[in-house]
């Protein structure tokens, strides 16, 4: 077997415990319309680098003054220091910037119990591992550092005083998803909001609504899952469209598929439907637009019609609050996306914020969603596969209503072995199960054996994505024009990363790295050599904003990586952000 190389750190009947006790994709409760009760704010906060806790039991003790300490302690997880929720710990306290390891938040809470009622705890996100405890009991565990998850409470909650701890790991590790080398850093934190939610004993668990693909935007299909396998009848409303809808219910779940025209969804006529579905006590709502997505040879088709995606890629990190999302900082990247006439953005390189596909719907925009199976990670193990397929339906289950999101991202830079095409072969059947209206894709390397686009993935994928970085890791432009005169794929590819290193406002002559008379060259090379590619249907850049990786440590990086179009603080634009700003107000232009 394997040697765990973490084994030393760990109490193998503590770890045996809670591995049990892991939460996914089926513990999910459907959000929308549900009134939430917030946890927000700040939390005691105990750092654990050394992985004490769990041994240690810090959850089993009620916080108390160090009078009533029975034996002298070494943690406390009383004391006064604080952590705000949501944030990421690394841009808390200078001396907590590269902390990996676990850390232990608490919090108290008042509940009256009696009421007919069941309440679940929802985490937005936790990066990486979390583990919940209640009272002193520990009531589940997640792993997965981007999809929220959901813990039921029930029966575990006291009249009165409650206390909630949650550990959270974010130590990287070989078999995890991704494993331990990323180029982006690695905050650690409760970084996504946290809340309690009321729910009626049999409540609705899932819901979907989309267009039914291929009936020419004339038939739409609704499914519900409820909390429990009972029978029943779920009433459907959608504002304009439908007045009562009855969706039988058989054993928890029920699905239909009705006659209805709807306005369609594009990025230009972003239109939004308010969905209302009943069912026993429950009531949920949603916003969701109908729109097609499809391939037709090597064309991408939204409703019908062929679409070029002008991208643009994105992390999700911010100079003052890490991972941590703002409202103000979403809508300014899609203000950022809207300046550069963009239609598309691909969230890289793991499920962001929901907030963001929300924004998208609304504004009319275009998205690729991926999971982290980023690099080689352990493709041989089946403990990481289990992880990434749930991380997968996480992200399908949580944003499948959204019209904006057109592409499932199955993984990044993965190269073609027997192991990983086991793995991702599979990761792309998971994706199809779980949504049967997107386009499956990943972002693939170049064959360098033949220098073509070519990966045997390719035929489990509608799309292929494609990462080459000609004019920058391979300096020269030729290498370019020789693959694409080379490749002959027989479906759509998008070109989902390319671009340069700059300094904003570091300037000298374009063979000069760094500099961004370099990067507004390569861009210039990159999109004028693809554009002569009829296949390429599709450009996103990387990246939007600089972002932080601290493997990139050279006097013009300084723990960023540089190939931004605007530096880290979202304001500062380099010369390229203008060159690709034209390039798609040009095809747009065309297009028209
Ligand atoms: C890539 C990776 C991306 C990196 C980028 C780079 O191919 O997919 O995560 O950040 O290159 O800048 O090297």
């Amino acid at each position: 077997g394997q040697i765990d190389p973490y084994h030393h750190l760990h109490d193998e009947a503590y770890e045996r415990r809670f591995a049990k006790g892991y939460v996914g994709w089926r513990d999910m409760v459907f959000m929308g319309g549900r009134a939430a009760e917030s946890l927000d704010g700040e939390w005691r906060f105990a750092i654990d680098p050394y992985d004490e806790g769990l041994r240690q039991k810090w959850y089993a003790d009620a916080p108390a003054p160090v009078e009533a300490w029975p034996v002298p302690r070494d943690y406390d997880t009383n004391a006064e220091v604080t952590a705000p929720v949501p944030s990421c710990w690394n841009v808390l306290r200078r001396e907590w910037t590269y902390l990996e390891g676990a850390a232990w938040y608490t919090r108290f809470f008042t509940h009256r119990t009696g009421a007919d009622e069941r309440i679940v705890l929802r985490v937005g996100a936790a990066n990486y591992e979390a583990r919940v405890f209640l009272n002193g009991i520990f009531v589940g565990a997640h792993r997965g550092g981007s999809t929220p998850f959901f813990i039921e409470l029930t029966g575990h909650l006291v009249d009165g005083e409650n206390r909630l701890q949650i550990q959270v790991d974010n130590r990287r590790r070989p078999d995890r998803v991704p494993m331990q080398h990323t180029d982006w850093f690695n905050y650690g934190g409760l970084y996504r909001e946290v809340s309690l939610v009321r729910l009626p004993p049999v409540f609705i668990r899932d819901f979907g609504a989309a267009l039914v693909p291929g009936s020419g935007g004339r038939r739409l299909r609704f499914d519900v899952t409820l909390s429990d396998p009972v029978d029943g009848t779920a009433t459907i409303a959608v504002d304009g469209l439908i007045d009562a809808l009855a969706l039988p219910v058989s054993g928890g779940f029920g699905s239909i598929e009705v006659e209805a025209s709807p306005a369609l969804w594009s990025p230009d006529t972003p239109r939004l439907y308010a969905v209302t579905v009943r069912c026993g006590d429950d009531e949920i709502g949603d916003r969701v637009g109908f729109r097609e997505i499809s391939v037709d040879g090597r064309r991408i088709l939204l409703n019908g019609e062929p679409i070029f995606l002008r991208g643009i890629c994105v992390h999700e990190d911010d100079v003052a609050l890490g991972k941590t999302t703002s409202e103000a900082d979403l809508v300014r990247r899609f203000d950022h996306a809207r300046a550069l006439n963009c239609n598309f953005l691909r969230l890289a390189h793991y499920p962001h914020h929901e907030r963001a596909a929300e924004l998208a719907d609304e504004l009319g925009f275009l998205l690729w969603e991926e999971i982290p199976v980023y690099w080689a990670i352990a493709f041989e193990a089946a403990d990481t596969f289990a992880d990434a397929d749930n991380q997968l339906r996480e992200m399908v289950r949580r944003d499948r209503n959204r019209a904006s999101v057109i592409i499932w991202g199955i993984g990044n830079e993965n190269a073609d072995t027997d192991p990983r095409h086991a793995f991702m072969s599979r990761l792309a059947a998971t994706a199809r199960e779980a949504d049967g209206t997107r386009l499956v894709s990943a972002a693939c390397l170049i064959n360098r054996a033949h220098f073509r686009i070519e990966d045997r993935l390719a035929a489990h994928l509608d799309v292929i994505g494609l990462n080459e970085y000609f004019g920058w890791y391979e300096p020269s432009m030729e290498g370019l024009e020789r693959l694409l005169a080379n490749s002959d794929p027989d479906r759509p590819v998008i070109i989902t990363e390319t671009g340069a290193d700059a300094v904003a406002g570091l300037r000298g002559p374009a063979t000069t790295f760094f500099t961004e008379d370099c990067q507004e060259a390569v861009y210039r090379a990159q999109l004028t050599t693809l554009a002569r590619a009829g296949y390429v249907q599709g450009v996103c850049p990387w990246i939007l904003y600089d972002f932080r990786t601290e493997r990139r440590q050279t006097v013009f990086q300084r723990g960023y990586n540089r190939k931004g179009l605007v530096a880290e603080d979202k304001t500062t634009r380099k010369r390229a952000f203008d060159v690709l700003a034209a390039c798609w107000a040009e095809r747009r232009r065309a297009e028209n």
